[in-house]
């Protein structure tokens, strides 16, 4: 196959083992990062090299980083840019000498992802991440102690306050500027050390308490693959961020981003819609969500897709506990029907 099957891996804290992510049928690449270094820090090359031996051990590749995570002073345009991108490429740098060729990264203002609830139960006993309207109606970040789940907790509720009328402040074409500063410096070192950058859609793709969020949809997406034409700067197309707007047409994304070679990384989910726009994670299949897995897969064949695919967010199941969306089976029932889906989609191309 084309396309390289990847995993994510926390590293060592991560209860599921480098052999148990190996016998996962078609496992090639491991999807990971320094975890333990504050954003706006440089990596430890110890700590690359380590993880690069570890991933070797078992039969993988380390060549995948999710996250270098970007700091919100070079988002906001304030401190000391400069000397953080500076340290943005520096780390770019040593990944690359470590063997890594693509790292994603999101402009995400403050928060990676929203959702309401990470153990929502099924009616099948399984659990999965939603985000449900009525659980964040009413909720004022500026006036409330709120600590939705998967928000950064380093923060005081007074660093988040201040953070969010920064932002509010700064307004989406003021974070565009700053991305586009952000590219301009880090790009051209991307393409010195061959790795491809690609950009995590904003999860959910609209605002959510009034903060700016610019990558959401395929006019934004145009206009940012406009900033530095350079396949060094591509996109992460994570379809369960982009598909829980009804608005969004996943597959003809895929297609165009596809043929023109601009989708470094493929995340691949499913989610489930609800009327109200609200929605929950769900099993990969095309079945259980709104999303055409199959079509999905298609237009990549179609288009020659070489990139990088993982199984993004699988639901707990089995017993299983840890780290919500990343245990370890839903998301190898994920991997093997994504490689079915391009084993089918390739030999019928043939
Ligand atoms: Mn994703």
């Amino acid at each position: 196959m084309k396309m390289k099957m990847s995993f994510r891996w926390y590293g060592e804290s991560d209860p599921i083992s480098l052999e148990y992510i190996s016998q996962i049928p078609g496992m090639r690449s491991i999807v990971s990062a320094v975890y333990d270094v504050k954003p706006g820090e440089v990596w430890p090359e110890e700590s690359l090299s380590k993880m690069k031996a570890q991933c070797e051990e078992h039969g993988l590749v380390f060549d995948v980083v999710e996250s270098i995570p970007v700091h919100e002073d070079i988002k906001l345009g304030r401190g000391n840019v400069d000397k953080l991108l500076e340290v943005y490429c520096e780390n770019i740098r040593r990944c690359a000498k470590y063997g890594v060729k693509c790292v994603t990264y999101n402009f995400m203002p403050v928060f990676d992802w929203t959702r309401t609830q990470l153990d929502k139960k099924a009616p099948d006993g399984s659990t999965s991440l939603v985000m449900y309207w009525d659980q964040m109606r009413g909720l004022d970040p500026l006036k409330d102690d709120i600590h939705l789940p998967g928000w950064d907790s380093s923060y005081t509720q007074a660093e988040v306050r201040e953070l969010i009328s920064a932002y509010s402040e700064l307004g989406e074409e003021g974070l565009w500027k700053n991305l586009e500063k952000f590219l301009k410096k880090v790009i051209p070192v991307a393409e010195e050390c061959g790795v491809r950058m690609a950009i995590h859609p904003d999860d959910p793709p609209y605002p959510i308490f009034g903060l700016p969020r610019i990558i959401t949809c395929e006019e934004n997406l145009d206009r940012f693959l406009k900033l530095v034409d350079s396949p060094a700067s591509s996109l992460c197309l994570c379809t369960g961020s982009l598909g829980c707007a009804k608005t969004n047409d996943v597959v003809a994304m895929v297609r165009k981003y596809a043929a023109i070679d601009r989708i470094a990384f493929m995340h691949m989910r499913n989610i489930k819609i609800m009327e109200d726009g609200s929605f929950e994670e769900r099993a990969h299949l095309s079945s259980c969500g709104s999303l055409d897995m199959f079509e999905i897969t298609k237009a990549l064949v179609e288009n020659g897709f070489d990139g990088y695919v993982r199984p993004d967010h699988g639901r707990m199941i089995w017993g299983e506990t840890g780290k919500p969306g990343y245990g370890l089976f839903d998301r190898a029932l994920g991997a093997t029907y994504i490689n079915g889906l391009f084993e089918a989609c390739e030999k019928s191309a043939n």
